[in-house]
């Protein structure tokens, strides 16, 4: 999803251009046309895809995580796409209708056309600055991360060790957008370490009972249960509280062996 809107605004911005170059050469109709369409078709992705990504990803981490990139970006680009799109809007209504009134209407529509045009492109770049913040840069770093973790990790107690040698500590790892395993069964007192080994993402209990911060790659989040119970959570990035998406369970059950 995150690429196919890549690609879309890639088009989008390159239409506008185009638009653009309509105007230049008087074909004004086929430029209103074609900025107009172009204004109101961003629309969807933004209803449908980033406005609801930076509702669950980002806003959680405002304003206290600003001084990562992961949410600086991602806020600069979700404030400047907001004005973009505002004022395309506003320049639509001027230039093509009469339903704003003479006092705030524009009489130079160069000034402003050409102003839309570099705010939409500056968004665009911010866009991409967090397409790889989020997904690109951090997933080849994790790549080397993971594959230099695997020797340490395969030595460490295994979870379908018999109950006499009951392991404490439990891994889940993150890659590919899943948990693996998804769904855990431990004895309580048992610890989660949760191992992110591509591209960022959360830990974060329905019940909100535990929550991890953003994790980049190579990074781990844990947690010890003590009590018995089932325990759903989900990444708020990529899934939903009810097991949806990206998502995960863990079932504590008593402890077989008393110490
Ligand atoms: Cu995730």
């Amino acid at each position: 999803m995150s690429k196919l809107n890549l690609i879309a605004q890639l088009l989008m911005g390159a239409a506008l251009l185009a638009g653009m170059w309509l105007a230049r050469r008087g074909k004004f109709r086929a430029h209103a046309f074609c900025q107009t369409s172009v204004v109101f078709l961003n629309l969807i992705p933004i209803f449908y895809f980033m406005a609801p990504v930076f509702h669950k990803g980002v806003q959680p981490g405002l304003p206290h995580r600003l001084n990562d990139s992961f949410y600086s970006v991602a806020t600069a680009h979700a404030a400047l796409g907001t004005l973009a799109e505002v004022l395309g809007i506003y320049i639509i209504l001027v230039a093509g209708t009469k339903l704003v009134p003479a006092a705030l209407r524009f009489k130079k529509y160069k000034p402003w056309m050409r102003l839309e045009l570099v705010v939409w492109w500056l968004t665009i770049l911010l866009g991409l600055g967090t397409y790889f913040v989020w997904y690109g840069g951090a997933s080849s770093k994790a790549n080397d991360a993971s594959a230099g973790a695997q020797q340490p990790t395969s030595s460490a107690p295994a979870a379908s060790a018999s109950p006499q040698a009951a392991p404490k500590v439990v891994t889940v790892e993150i890659s590919n957008f899943a948990f693996t395993p998804k769904e855990l069964t431990i004895e309580s007192g048992t610890t989660v370490i949760w191992k992110n080994n591509t591209g960022r993402h959360t830990v974060v209990a329905d019940d909100s009972g535990f929550e991890s911060t953003v994790m980049a790659a190579g990074e781990e989040f844990r947690r010890t249960f003590e009590r018995e119970g089932r325990y759903q959570y989900y990444c708020s990035l990529h899934g939903a509280a009810g097991g949806a998406d990206m998502a995960g369970t863990i079932n504590v059950t008593a402890r077989r062996q008393p110490r």
